[in-house]
């Protein structure tokens, strides 16, 4: 009792605290979009200004991209992906590299296209003319996922609030003032859109338009998004193209907006009639109900986690988040990392709900029609990124638009196997869009890579280990089954070891040889391979069906190629020991394997990780922001907490607009640059992986705690088998820790100290393998490893492994002494 009394008590002190804590805000509006504050309920974005003049909330909608519906599969290129095979299999690589790039060309030819882009609605203005302004303070509060804007002007307090509404589906902007009567403003719209009009009807102003032409396709996402203004007293004034609203106590405006699109396949839906629909039951709501209804439906998200990493550096938490930042990489201000793993939390619940469409490489915030990479879903890494923190930061259910996505590829990913493979199953390459394409994009250089469902469908099996939900295994089974299908009628005996590969690929974006980068049986597919493999194994087994396709897929993981360990004691990128000491690319994908895979392992195959750290220290710090959160899990699976929080410090670096260097914004937006949300979320995936582990056959406690991570108290991570997991730690050690069990099963625990239960007994010695299924591993090859290399034998710090045996639902207090 007394055990459970000391947790709760810990755990409320902790609230209070991270109540205060989970704040941006700033003492002036923003200057451009990247100090803007990002809103959304996963369909419609918003990004404030904040402006007390002339206010802009720069609007998206997650279905208006660019072009049409349709694949973007070129006709007649088997007998050139064979050519390019048998060029890469007799060592003409650089022939092989112009093949593929005359086959597959950078830009498309006139009847093709590379994937549209995603775009932005326009904007929405508020012209108040409030000039000289005093107090001003802008914020966006990610407790309650609420925006606000506050200024005094002549004596009088004016507050704006923003927020948008999953359970009502509709943005509201709320305006106040402490004197009555004293809220004027016009409210407009612009847009970039080139097919668009602008009309006032019913009391509301209205924006329609049709998204935009691109490469050969016809823009056809028709949109209508209304602005509803409410008001208390005072009057409005409709005019041609904007409303005008005089004298009033307190105006409430309804943003509401439907598109046409219903599938990536159908576009026939009707957008005025669904704007309206949202529209008129959201009128029928006070404000207030409207406000309490979204805070409950995002807190009952949000709340899920808490996290306070012990300094409270208060003086800090005084200054605008802008300056803290920086000021970050000078002066330890450890709530500012909490923050940003709970702001990567309020991004993923704001940018992907069930129903909607997966977060993009910008979430769902950008402002123009053509957005760097078109803000598709490239899937080489980032859309992957995106969704790391998913399960593990118990966001488990907003990792279905992400699936919903998959099975689609899944459907038009066949043309793609059949096409340009002659293969069954489905297959896709590096990019996809809402039409879902699975063609090659960017050209061969970086586009001749067959790997993105490979890569991706890992998402459904991690799915499937942390919940450990059979039907939505049995629903998924025939996109497991379907990828692993492609690369066993793909897959080719290369000539010198006659390995099983995939040929033509390559290890994404990096190259071996000046402008060459097409290849064969590169590390990352290989170990991609085996994990599609093991899947749809396990998947099989647990469903009991398809016995025969699971002998097949048996036999052809034992004839992939090994890991190797090259001449500089690296983990080998290519199947070749190519790898040069001085390349800093930012893609590591052949550490893939060990993370987000988990085939390298300190306790199963020492050569391995520490090639792969080797491999990781070359290849430096500073790069891209996603490729520093990348690194922060590196560091975190290699157990080094104090590396992995030199490299949040990097990530953490202000970053202004223009800057060409990674880092964030003063929004907290990550900066590539240009902004792109994956390095949020894999900086956030990062940070649950240095406190919680469990893909390496058991449930490791802080695996990875910096050295001034001395104190601290998270609740509610997830592990793999359904656990839940509270720690308080001191002195760097675990202190008590609590652990929910949702499934119930043998939760092997592997810690630092030794685990007491509540009633002082020390916890079993796990011995042998788990008898839990979820922590079950299939083996990996022994390495190759080159003469040159001799590693000194690994230090590890002493584990004690445990075994403690749970039932479904029950909660296990453990304490260290
Ligand atoms: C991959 C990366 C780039 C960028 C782009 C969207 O191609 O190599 O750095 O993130 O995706």
């Amino acid at each position: 009792m007394k055990l459970k009394f000391v947790f709760i008590l810990l755990m409320s002190v902790q609230l209070v605290v991270a109540q205060h804590q989970n704040q941006l805000w700033y003492d002036e509006p923003a200057d451009n979009w990247n100090e803007a504050l990002p809103i959304g309920n996963g369909r419609i974005g918003g990004m404030i200004f904040g402006n007390a003049a002339k206010d802009q909330i720069q609007l998206n909608e997650e279905t208006i991209w660019a072009g049409e519906p349709g694949n973007n599969v070129p006709e007649g290129t088997y007998a050139n992906i064979e050519e390019i095979r048998k060029l890469l299999f007799a060592g003409k690589y650089k022939e092989a590299q112009d093949l593929s790039n005359a086959t597959f060309p950078r830009r498309p030819p006139e009847d093709n296209n590379y994937g549209m882009p995603y775009q932005t609605i326009g904007s929405l203005w508020l012209d108040f003319d409030h000039n000289d302004v005093q107090n001003y303070k802008r914020s966006l509060d990610i407790e309650n996922a609420t925006a606000s804007t506050s200024y005094t002007l002549n004596g009088v307090e004016y507050k704006r609030e923003y927020f948008v509404s999953y359970p009502d589906q509709v943005m509201l902007i709320h305006l106040s003032a402490s004197e009555q009567g004293k809220i004027s403003l016009n409210l407009k719209y612009t847009t970039p859109q080139v097919k668009n009009s602008v009309v006032v009807q019913d009391n509301a102003l209205v924006l329609k338009g049709i998204s935009g032409d691109y490469d050969n396709k016809t823009g056809k996402v028709k949109f209508q998004s209304i602005a509803f203004p409410q008001l208390t007293s005072g009057k409005l004034i409709e005019n041609e193209d904007h409303l005008r609203i005089e004298g009033a106590d307190e105006v409430t405006i309804l943003v509401s907006i439907g598109t046409n699109f219903k599938s990536y396949q159908d576009l026939s839906g009707d957008p005025e009639k669904i704007a309206q629909q949202f529209l008129d039951k959201a009128k029928s709501k006070s404000f207030s109900t409207l406000r309490k209804d979204h805070i409950n439906d995002y807190q009952a998200l949000f709340n899920r986690v808490s996290l306070d990493l012990g300094n409270q550096n208060t003086d800090s938490q005084k200054l605008p988040t802008d300056e803290r930042l920086q000021k970050f990489a000078t002066e330890e201000d450890l709530s500012l990392v909490a923050l940003y793993f709970q702001f990567g939390r309020y991004l993923l619940i704001s940018s992907s709900r069930a129903g909607g469409q997966p977060a993009n490489l910008q979430g769902i915030w950008n402002h123009d029609l053509t957005p760097p990479w078109d803000s598709k879903y490239t899937v080489n890494i980032n859309t992957e990124m995106n969704y790391w923190p998913a399960e593990v930061t118990n966001l488990s259910e907003l990792h279905q638009p992400l699936f919903k996505m998959i099975k689609e590829l899944s459907e038009t990913g066949q043309e793609s196997a059949t096409e340009m493979y002659k293969a069954r199953g489905w297959n896709m390459h590096h990019n996809t869009d809402l039409w879902r394409v699975t063609g090659i994009i960017d050209g061969g250089f970086y586009g001749m890579w067959p790997m993105g469902g490979a890569w991706l469908t890992q998402h459904v099996w991690q799915h499937y280990l942390f919940t450990g939900d059979k039907e939505f295994l049995a629903e998924y089974y025939p996109v497991l089954k379907g990828i692993a299908r492609f690369y066993a009628d793909v897959l080719q005996e290369e000539p010198e070891n006659q390995w099983l590969v995939v040929a033509p690929s390559m290890s994404p974006e990096n190259k071996y040889q000046d402008g060459v980068g097409v290849s064969y049986g590169t590390t990352m597919d290989n170990q991609l391979v085996f994990d599609v493999f093991s899947n749809a194994i396990k998947a099989s087994e647990i469903l009991e069906t398809d016995k025969e396709f699971r002998k097949e897929l048996e036999a052809k993981r034992k004839r992939l190629p090994p890991m190797q360990i090259g001449k500089i004691s690296q983990l080998q990128e290519w199947i070749k020991d190519w790898d040069r000491e001085g390349d800093h690319h930012r893609h590591i994908s052949h550490l893939y394997g060990l993370h987000p895979s988990a085939q390298i392992s300190p306790f199963k195959n020492p050569d391995l990780f520490q090639a792969a750290q080797n491999t990781l220290t070359y290849r430096g710090d500073k790069s891209t922001g996603w490729s520093m959160g990348w690194k922060v899990n590196f560091w975190a699976r290699l157990l080094n907490g104090n590396r992995s929080y030199d490299l949040i410090k990097t990530q953490l670096t202000l970053v202004k607009d223009g800057t060409e260097e990674g880092g964030t914004y003063p929004n907290l937006l990550d900066a590539h640059p240009p902004f792109q949300i994956d390095g949020n979320f894999g900086c956030t995936a990062g940070i649950a992986e240095m406190l919680l582990q469990s893909q390496d056959e058991a449930l490791h406690l802080l695996p990875a705690l910096p050295d001034s991570w001395k104190e601290g108290t998270m609740k509610g991570l997830k592990a793999r088998g359904g656990f839940e997991v509270a720690i308080n730690w001191k002195n760097s050690q675990p202190q008590v820790v609590k652990i929910e069990s949702k499934n119930g099963g043998v939760c092997r625990i592997r810690s630092e100290v030794k685990l007491f239960s509540e009633n002082g007994k020390e916890l079993k010695l796990a011995k042998g393998e788990s008898k839990n299924s979820y922590y079950r591993k299939p083996e990996i090859k022994k390495p190759l490893v080159s003469d040159k290399v001799e590693f000194s034998s690994l230090q590890l710090p002493t584990y004690y492994v445990y075994d403690l045996e749970t039932e479904k639902n029950k909660t296990y207090l453990l304490k260290s002494n």
